[in-house]
């Protein structure tokens, strides 16, 4: 047997790929992990699969009809096969009909989504620099993971910076922190994974580093199992999406003692006096004391007092997991995290203050240089408009409708044709019934897919894509030391090709090759990526070697930095000279510019307690009584390789699971293992029950990633939470996803399930020349 190994990188690690008889036999993790994800396991049986996408495909009744053909029945027509020419032709006349007809803005081309590691093979912003160079098309902005948190930060601290990685570093928290308090846990399923792709998952080794240190930990979370094995930590259970309250509470007990930093707040920050009178109750004559905080999130008021005490006598530090802000109102709990860190007065400080998302991903907090990591450009897009990434729904179903957005109105425009490549939105949006109403509106959708995912099924002309192993890329991430070389180890199955080349062709069809390529091809575009990370790299004082000798080895590596990285350590030692980026310079709690937006319902202009549309003390917890979070899979990326060995492997009678307590699934007559139907007026799922005490009684939990798979009646067979979730903005300012914000109904299934379906590729009905 003919054995050959080649170096290749993913979301979820950096690994040697062993191909033999043209087939991948096994992905080695890279050498240099300590803690390599098993999710690597997956991809031999994912790209040789029965449900890679073989051929281009056109759904037969679009085929015929084109913008006449029934729009609903996307998803349940079968496909025509067709060769690439007639493919890439019908996408070209699409195009050019819709640009004559109705302008760049009809065409949508946000293609939300996380693809490849590989940054030249990115395929959304290979999406953007094509429909860009093309004309322009209509943008998203923002993410589904920090969305709240993107568009608050700048007005209260000048920067999101402290959401794309770049907190208070752990080798300093080791060194300094005492206290280490994070509200959303430290979940390492979830740094397996970094975007870009991890050289090295160095989170496990830094927490263990923490903890031999001596840093004691308190967990606060609706579950038990955001407690890390071996983590000899503190758990605080509390009801989801009242953190805010908590944080409020924890700055009256300070205030109340006497305990806060008056120094501090009055020194580096604009406003905390107006906060601390609506603390204190002196504008709605409701004090946020502890006992009004017990009876919102749960946690008893002689608790609250006591973290609150513990916290102000010993070095501490706050960190807020990315949960917290994917949900309604989520703007509060992370301006509070800062307000009550500000009470405290260790913001700037070695080990103290606030951060974001340290067990969010892998390599947040990790010690490294502050230089790029590699990146392909999109370019400009010429239409100029972008929605919030998560208000697509609502731009499909209310063309021409007004809505807010971070101080500005605009208007969602009318969306002739939809674009995606690299993304699943029937993973990743909310209330999915409601995002299959909106589907059936555009005339056109074209999806480039390497599987027959939900999303690939609902598209009227499907290209088929290359995974990494079928091309040269380079990548890597900002939150991590390594760069990586990613050599082609497999040819392109069946006839898929690379996104770059699908986009260069259709590019030359419309006029404007060049304009997409620049005059390169793979590995030119290859070498001029890294000449640029080169040129940054060497710019920092660092050694790179060329191009070639770094093909040949397989990676790059950047030395840890010399010294930790303290979150506005400059700013705290000389605000004056380094004054943050907001109006007053300092830290905003309470802000003029949010004030003068006018959301006062839905932000005010300082931290406040407003409850969320859906929680458990909500009126709709009478009917709903179970507050569902949805929480990042273990098992794979999102919904990536779901059909895989190692996510399989974890679903009970093929569905996902659903954890409950003990005492709830007894009063449900529900036992371990049990297939039952998640619910509530949005929709229905069928899970099957895991039942224990590690939940807070009043909680269900659910991974995301289950290839959704409705049966009709909007009932969904395989576990797919994103059918219960609701689809609304967190606020007016940030209209950032609210998916943590659901309530929901467990009852026992009865009788037989519907089998489920979401592993089969597509019926088809014949080919075309
Ligand atoms: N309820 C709920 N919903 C959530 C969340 C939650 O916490 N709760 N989390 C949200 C978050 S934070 C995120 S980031 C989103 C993630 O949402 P997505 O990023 O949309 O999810 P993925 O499953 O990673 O989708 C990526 C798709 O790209 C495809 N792909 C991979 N490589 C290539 C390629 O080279 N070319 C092409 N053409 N396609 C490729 C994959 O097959 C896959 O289908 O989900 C969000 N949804
Ligand atoms: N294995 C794996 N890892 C991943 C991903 C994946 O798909 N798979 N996705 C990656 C991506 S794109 C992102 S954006 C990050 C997301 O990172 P996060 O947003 O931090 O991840 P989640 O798993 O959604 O939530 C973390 C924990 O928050 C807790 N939580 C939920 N709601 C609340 C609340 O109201 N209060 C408190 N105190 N706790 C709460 C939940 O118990 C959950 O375990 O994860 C990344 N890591
Ligand atoms: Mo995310």
């Amino acid at each position: 047997m003919n054995v050959k190994r080649y170096p290749s990188l993913s979301h979820w690690g950096a690994f040697t790929a062993v191909v033999a008889d043209g087939r991948l036999q096994a992905c080695e993790p890279f050498e240099r992990d300590p803690a390599p994800s098993a999710i690597l396991q997956s991809m031999p049986g994912m790209v040789h699969s029965p449900l890679r996408i073989a051929r281009p495909a056109v759904r037969k009744g679009w085929l015929e009809r084109r913008e006449g053909a029934d729009r609903a029945a996307r998803g349940s027509e079968p496909f025509v096969e067709v060769g690439w020419d007639a493919a890439l032709e019908l996408v070209t006349e699409e195009l050019a009909r819709m640009r004559g007809q109705y302008g760049a803005t009809s065409i949508f081309g946000g293609s939300y989504g996380w693809s490849s590691a590989g940054r030249l093979h990115h395929a959304r912003t290979l999406t953007h620099r094509f429909l860009n160079a093309g004309g322009g098309c209509v943008n998203q902005a923002g993410n589904y993971s920090w969305g709240a948190a993107q568009f608050l930060l700048p007005h209260v601290i000048g920067t999101y910076a402290p959401v794309t990685g770049r907190v208070t570093d752990w080798k300093n928290v080791a060194a300094h922190t005492r206290l280490f308090v994070a509200f959303g846990g430290l979940p390492l399923r979830n740094t397996q994974i970094t975007s870009g792709g991890a050289g090295e998952h160095s989170t496990p080794r830094w927490l263990e580093q923490a903890r031999r240190a001596g840093v004691r930990f308190v967990i606060v979370s609706p579950t038990r199992a955001d407690v890390p094995a071996g983590l000899d930590a503190r758990w605080i259970p509390i009801r989801p999406n009242t953190d805010t309250a908590l944080m409020l509470a924890m700055v009256h007990a300070l205030l109340a003692d006497g305990r806060h930093a008056a120094d501090f707040v009055h020194t580096h920050c604009a406003g905390f006096d107006r906060f601390a009178d609506y603390v204190a109750g002196r504008a709605d004559g409701q004090p946020k004391s502890p006992e009004w905080a017990q009876g919102i999130c749960g946690v008893p008021a002689a608790e609250i007092r006591a973290l609150a005490r513990q916290a102000a006598g010993t070095r501490t530090l706050l960190t807020c997991a990315w949960s917290l802000q994917r949900a309604h109102r989520g703007e509060q709990p992370y301006w509070a995290v800062i307000a009550l860190a500000a009470a405290l007065g260790q913001i700037g400080l070695p080990g103290g203050g606030f951060a974001f998302g340290h067990a969010s991903m892998n390599g947040v907090g990790n010690p490294r240089p502050g230089v790029a990591a590699p990146e392909m450009s999109a370019g400009a897009n010429p239409a100029g408009k972008s929605i919030p990434v998560a208000r697509i729904a609502d731009m499909l179903l209310q063309p021409g409708e007004p809505f807010e957005f971070n101080g500005r109105t605009d208007v969602y425009p009318d969306i002739r044709m939809v674009y995606w490549a690299g993304g699943n939105p029937f993973h990743h949006h909310q209330d999915l019934n409601r995002l299959l109403r909106a589907w059936s509106r555009p005339q056109t959708i074209v999806v480039h897919e390497s599987w027959w995912t939900p999303t690939a099924r609902r598209a009227d002309i499907v290209l088929p894509a290359t995974t990494t192993l079928e091309r040269n890329d380079i990548g890597g991430s900002s939150r991590d030391r390594f760069v990586l070389a990613m050599h082609k180890a497999l040819p392109p199955q069946g006839q898929s090709r690379n996104d770059f080349d699908i986009y260069r062709e259709l590019a030359a069809r419309g006029g404007f090759e060049d304009a997409f390529t620049e005059g390169r091809d793979e590995f030119q575009w290859l070498r001029h990526i890294y000449a640029g990370l080169a040129a940054n790299w060497r710019g920092g004082g660092f050694e790179v070697p060329e191009f070639d000798a770094f093909w040949r080895a397989g990676y790059l590596e950047l030395p840890e930095p010399a010294q930790d990285f303290v979150l506005f350590g400059d700013f705290r030692r000389d605000p004056a000279a380094h004054p943050l980026k907001t109006p007053s310079g300092r830290i905003e709690i309470y802000s003029e510019r949010i004030a003068g937006f006018g959301y006062a319902d839905d932000c005010p202009p300082h931290p406040a307690w407003i409850p969320p549309a859906e929680w458990l003390g909500a009126p709709a917890a009478a009917r709903y009584p179970l507050h569902l979070v949805t929480s990042q899979p273990a098992d794979k990326l999102h919904s990536q390789l779901d059909a895989g060995a190692v996510s399989t492997a974890g679903k009970i009678h093929g569905r996902e699971r659903v954890q409950l307590a003990t005492a709830d699934a007894a009063r449900r007559g529900i036992a371990d293992g049990d297939l039952v139907k998640v619910y509530n007026a949005r929709g229905a799922c069928i899970a099957a029950a895991v039942v224990h005490d590690g939940v807070m009684p009043g909680v269900a939990i659910m991974s995301t990633g289950a290839w959704f798979d409705p049966a009709g009646d909007a009932l969904e067979r395989h576990g797919n939470p994103n059918v219960l979730t609701l689809d609304i903005g967190t606020s007016r300012l940030t209209q950032a996803p609210s998916a943590l914000s659901a309530l929901v109904e467990i009852a026992k299934w009865e009788g037989e399930a519907p089998p489920v379906r979401a592993f089969e590729a597509p019926a088809f009905a014949g080919r075309a020349a």
